[in-house]
């Protein structure tokens, strides 16, 4: 049994530029943009452009390449928030998966999360 992806799940319709976004980066594979609910001052979510379900799905069968284009693109994120370690005061970076992990868009994405104090991890 594999992962089923929704076509019709919001984030591919951003990918397919059918509904607008606030992009803060991207590269060739994967693409970063503004939570449209932010819970922190800087709220942005990072997803792969291929089309990836979850955490496990990406983490399973994307290739090298889709792996660190994304991990560079989470990296540059922080990096322009002003959140990165080297620069500034740090971030949470968060994957929600499947209904116990409260996953409300099923496209793979983290959520990097700064500019406060984030406060301790919800049990
Ligand atoms: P989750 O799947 O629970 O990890 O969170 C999904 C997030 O996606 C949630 O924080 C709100 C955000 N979101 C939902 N719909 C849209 C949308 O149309 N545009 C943007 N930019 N964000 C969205």
């Amino acid at each position: 049994m594999g992962y089923e992806y929704d076509d019709q799940n919001i984030f591919a319709k951003i990918l397919r530029k059918e509904i607008p976004n606030d992009t803060v980066a991207e590269n060739d594979h994967a693409l970063a943009f503004r939570d449209i609910s932010p819970k922190a001052p800087s709220h942005v979510l990072i997803i792969p452009k291929g089309k990836y379900v979850s955490f496990d799905d990406f983490a399973a069968n994307a290739s090298p390449e889709e792996i660190t284009d994304f991990m560079r693109l989470c990296a540059e994120v922080t990096r322009l928030e002003g959140v990165a370690l080297d620069s500034g005061n740090g971030f949470r970076a968060i994957t929600n998966a499947g209904s116990d992990g409260v996953q409300e868009v099923p496209h793979f994405h983290v959520h990097i999360m700064g500019g406060r104090n984030m406060g301790p991890m919800l049990m």
